[in-house]
């Protein structure tokens, strides 16, 4: 049986959030265990750039995430795990990707219009162009399912779309790939302004939970938390999107269901529950900085690591970019 390809990759920028675990990285390593995928996971290092970055600290925040990707139990062996600018059929893609893509869709993108009203003095082409990058990312693997974050929903729809248009110029180049985003935790939001996200690159250090702190600062951060005045614990993401976002990351901790939290905490108020979705987390994320700290001792097994993802994830790409010159008339490779 031919297995489906998952493929997923994330930004070294910065310690990720328990927002990318709950979101994501927690379905990467739930997927592993089943036996109709094989999973190819990318630490996107290319799509970082569109913001400015020191290169020291890029180059610690990539070997650091990669160090994540395992410490969260992600399996080398069964996993492609690899960075993406090893590979350099992804910017070669991405040029081919660009001839297929309107300039009309890229400027529909949520997430260019958020991040260039952050910076408006970098709005840089390869922000535009991020979602192009990220198509062929995901269309060099021929990926069936794509887990994400429900933020990242509209990014693979466009790759679907693109990829329509070119099979209907060259059939039978690319997979479709479906977006896989988990029913609860699809959006975890800020600690301090549950209307939003919760995000890696915020600059309010409240507002999020970084899968590598230490347990008092967690606790402190669940302890401030913004709520709401009616100390009910009860769900409703329009009237209580702090407390419904507490009990979405509570219940997800925990593996109780949304009632079963809300029953646990009938009749308690706010000064309880804060403090217990603490907890939660720091028994969570315990094991996860233990194994980071570990893994960071050793960079000789890491780079072993990442030699190992690059080779597999180039045998792979090289296939698909092979096929993608011939189809549109370049010359082979010598
Ligand atoms: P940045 O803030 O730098 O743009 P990001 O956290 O949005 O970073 P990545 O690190 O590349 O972006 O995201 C990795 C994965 O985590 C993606 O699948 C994304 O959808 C998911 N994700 C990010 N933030 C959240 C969130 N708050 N809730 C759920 N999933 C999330
Ligand atoms: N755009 C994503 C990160 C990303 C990605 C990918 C996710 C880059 N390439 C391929 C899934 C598949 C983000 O900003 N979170």
């Amino acid at each position: 049986m031919m297995k489906k390809r998952i493929l997923s990759g994330v930004q070294p920028s910065g310690t990720p959030t328990l927002g990318n675990y709950l979101g994501a990285f927690r379905s990467w390593v739930a997927l592993q265990d089943d036996p109709q995928y094989e999973s190819v996971y990318c630490v996107v290092d290319m799509h970082a750039i569109t913001i400015r970055r020191d290169r020291e600290e890029l180059r610690r925040q990539t070997r650091e995430l990669y160090a994540l990707l395992l410490a969260i139990g992600l399996d080398p062996e069964r996993n492609v795990l690899f960075i993406q600018s090893q590979v350099p059929q992804h910017a070669e893609l991405t040029w081919v990707l660009n001839c297929y893509t309107m300039f009309g869709e890229l400027s529909r993108m949520t997430q260019f219009k958020e991040k260039s009203a952050r910076h408006p003095d970098n709005i840089n082409a390869g922000l535009f162009d991020y979602p192009v990058l990220m198509a062929a990312d995901i269309l060099l693997y021929q990926a069936h399912l794509v887990p994400v974050g429900g933020d990242q929903k509209q990014h693979v729809e466009l790759t679907r779309d693109i990829a329509v248009r070119f099979n209907g110029v060259h059939p039978d180049v690319f997979t479709l790939p479906e977006p896989y985003i988990p029913p609860v935790g699809a959006r975890i939001m800020s600690l301090t302004d549950p209307t939003r996200k919760m995000d890696k690159s915020d600059p309010n250090p409240a507002s999020h939970v970084l899968l590598t702190e230490a347990p008092d600062a967690i606790m402190k951060k669940f302890k401030k938390a913004v709520t709401d005045s009616d100390a009910q614990v009860r769900y409703d993401t329009t009237q209580k999107p702090g407390v419904s976002n507490l009990m979405a990351i509570y219940a997800l901790a925990t593996g109780l269901s949304l009632e079963e939290t809300e029953k646990q905490f009938e009749g308690q108020g706010y000064g309880v529950f804060k403090p217990a979705v603490g907890e939660a987390v720091v028994a969570l994320l315990r094991p996860v900085r233990e194994r980071v700290e570990a893994l960071l001792r050793d960079p000789g097994f890491l780079e072993a690591e990442m030699a190992r993802g690059r080779e597999r994830a180039c045998a792979i790409a090289e296939k698909t970019m092979a096929d993608v010159r011939h189809a549109v008339g370049f010359l082979p490779k010598g």
